[in-house]
């Protein structure tokens, strides 16, 4: 094993309140209910896809042309981008800290392959993006999750074969994601090749039993 690649969103930080809190609002506006049991299917899936999975709920999908969705996600991004000015690095989930540290001790390589365009300023504001050794741009990447490409990438990125990296992701489409990419997974509140409850459980030495 020599490298670990990173899903953002319910790995490193807790994101996924400011987008559901973005998203609430949109749908508001909009007129349709969304819950916070509803945002699960959202994790992972790109500002599009989130959109119009809402708009489909809402049985409002027709209704809108292409050009009028990207206007409602530009929307949606623009307060979710005021919402994470409030991260700072106490927002690092648990055991993140200390397993990167391990991890650049070990000399293992780091990526992070997100969904999210706005992964770098997130990293930036909780003191970390200096530590991966590659970031995947999403924004070149066609095809989301729970497709394998953003990993694909990632693993391309760090110059690793897909079986010497092992991904951590907290999404059922990233875990799709992860072994359609031929990549062992460690699933974090969601079943993987190897199932954690939380962060806090991530150690080098699992990772050296899972070798
Ligand atoms: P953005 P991840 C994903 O992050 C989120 O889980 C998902 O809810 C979001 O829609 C997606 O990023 C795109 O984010 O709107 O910032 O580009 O879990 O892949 O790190
Ligand atoms: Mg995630």
């Amino acid at each position: 094993m020599k490298a670990v690649v990173f899903d953002l969103d319910g790995v490193i930080t807790d994101t996924a309140k400011y987008h559901y809190q973005a998203w609430k609002n949109m749908a508001d506006k909009l007129g349709i209910e969304i819950d916070i049991e509803f945002n699960e299917q959202l994790k992972g899936v790109s500002r599009i896809d989130s959109l119009k999975r809402i708009l489909a709920h809402g049985n409002q999908l027709e209704s809108y042309e292409p050009a009028e969705i990207e206007r409602l996600a530009n929307e949606k991004n623009e307060e979710y981008k005021d919402l994470i000015q409030l991260v700072t690095a106490a927002d690092l989930l648990p055991g993140i800290e200390s397993f990167l540290k391990e991890l650049k001790a070990h000399g293992i390589r780091m990526a992070i392959g997100s969904a999210s365009k706005n992964a770098p300023a997130i990293l930036a504001r909780l003191g970390i993006l200096q530590d991966f050794d590659y970031i995947v741009d999403v924004s070149e990447i066609v095809n989301g999750k729970p497709s394998p490409d953003i990993f694909l990438k990632a693993i391309e990125g760090l110059g690793v074969a897909a079986d010497e990296a092992i991904g951590v992701e907290d999404a059922e489409a990233g875990i799709e994601a992860l072994r359609s990419a031929g990549i062992y997974s460690i699933g974090i509140g969601v079943e993987g090749d190897t199932t954690l409850t939380s962060t806090a459980e991530l150690t080098y030495e699992l990772l050296q039993k899972l070798n």
